[in-house]
This record gives C-alpha cells, structure tokens and sequence, in this order.
C-alpha cells in the first residue's frame, strides 16, 4: 500500500430491504420524470441556502483522481446578469443567423430556441460552470494535473441540476456559442473553460415547454442487458 493511503469505515448507505429500495427508486424516477429544461423563468427570488445546498451537491460528484475540476460562478447581481446577456445574444444572432449550419438550425426547430435570451437576466440566479484544465498551487505556483476533465465536470453539472430540480427550482443548461466571453466577463484564469450556464428559478406562471422534449427514448433503446 502506498504510505498516503489512508482509510476510513463506509457508513454512507442505510440497509433498506429490497421493497424499500424499489419505492425508493421509483419515487426518485417519478421525481426526475418532472424535471424538465425551462426558458421561461420567473424573477422571484430564491434564497441564496438553496442554491448554495445545490452547489455543495454538484461538489460531491465523482472526479478523476478527486481533483474537481470545477469552479462555479454564481450571478444574482442584476448588472452582471445583462451584461451576460447582452455578450450572450451577441453571440446567438450569428449563430441562429447562419453560422450553426442549416442542418444544426433545423434540429433546433422544434425546441423553438432563438437568439432571445431574456432568462439571462430573468432568472434570479445564473450559475456560471468552469472546467478547469488544470490548477495552481497557490503556495508553489506548481500545476497540479487535473484528469478526465469533461466527465467530472459532466457528473457535476448533472448533480447540480438534480439538486436544484429536487428543491423545487426550474433549470435551464444553457450553452450559449461561442462562450468565450464569459472568462472575460467574469474575469476567470486562461486555464478555466466556461461548458455551461446552468440557469435557475421558479417557473413563470405562464411557461411552457416544447412537446418534443417529452420524447424519451425508450429503455429497449438505450439499454442492452446480458442476464
Ligand atoms: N446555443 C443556442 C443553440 C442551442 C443549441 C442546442 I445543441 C440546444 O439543445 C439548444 C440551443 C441557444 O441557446 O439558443
């Protein structure tokens, strides 16, 4: 073994019976069933606790080598939050003028996407998700190796939407292209990479959502199973 491995007991999991980890499994999936991808958000507020509790979860995904490679800039300031739209809606009008290909635009058609951004500066809270390719010592300015970058990153964000869906918050992953513009704007190191804007708040009264996102493939289709 080497020396800095250390250990401590496993006490995470409770010892629920098979009957109670069925109930358990499907009301997380009648849960999950309701989350769906928002763009009409409302400006009521939403207690910082909240989104703080959904952060520390999103923390607790998996990462290789426990490096965590993310960082999250959380917005509820109003100056900030149009600035991102502005730079946001910049970006989306070439995209949705032409420079996503035909091809591209056509698949979005039925989400009914445009270049509108109003939730940018609707939702009470825009939480800005960074990769980081790799990070500094802060004492020796050495680089310290961060692994699997994506995935970890990926896993983060699916927790941190799962959390925020779980108290009762609407979400948005918004991936505005390019999204350069939000290391500047949020003045993040060169070795951070804005992957998403994970937008958050109640539901507008009136929201809708499109028809095709409740198509889900089905198991048969994304499963195989060998028994
Ligand atoms: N970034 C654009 C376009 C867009 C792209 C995909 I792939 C989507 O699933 C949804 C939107 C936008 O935010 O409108």
């Amino acid at each position: 073994m080497p020396a800095n491995y250390k250990v401590v007991p496993f006490l995470g999991l409770p010892n629920y019976s098979p009957a109670e980890m069925e109930t358990r499994s499907d009301d997380f999936l009648q849960l999950m069933l309701g989350r769906r991808t928002i763009r009409d958000f409302s400006s009521k507020p939403v207690e910082r606790e909240i989104i703080e509790n959904a952060v520390r979860t999103a923390g607790l995904a998996p990462s290789g080598a426990n490096r965590q490679p993310w960082h999250f800039v959380i917005i509820s300031n109003p100056e900030l939050k149009r600035k991102i739209r502005d730079a946001a809606e910049v970006e989306e009008k070439e995209f949705y003028a032409g420079k996503a290909g035909q091809q591209w635009l056509k698949d979005l058609e039925p989400l009914g996407t445009d270049p509108d951004k109003p939730f940018l500066e609707i939702a009470p809270y825009l939480i800005v998700v960074f990769q980081q390719n790799y990070d500094v010592d802060q004492e020796t300015g050495d680089k310290i190796k961060h692994y699997y970058i994506q995935e970890s990153v990926g896993l983060a964000c699916g927790f941190l939407i799962t959390a925020l869906h779980n108290a009762g918050l609407g979400t948005l992953t918004h991936t505005p292209s390019p999204m350069g513009f939000l290391r500047d704007i949020l003045g993040r190191p060169k070795h951070e990479k804005p992957v998403m804007i994970i937008v958050t708040g109640h539901p507008a009264e009136d929201a809708s959502v499109p028809e095709e996102a409740l198509n889900k493939k089905d198991l048969d289709v994304t499963t195989s199973w060998f028994e």
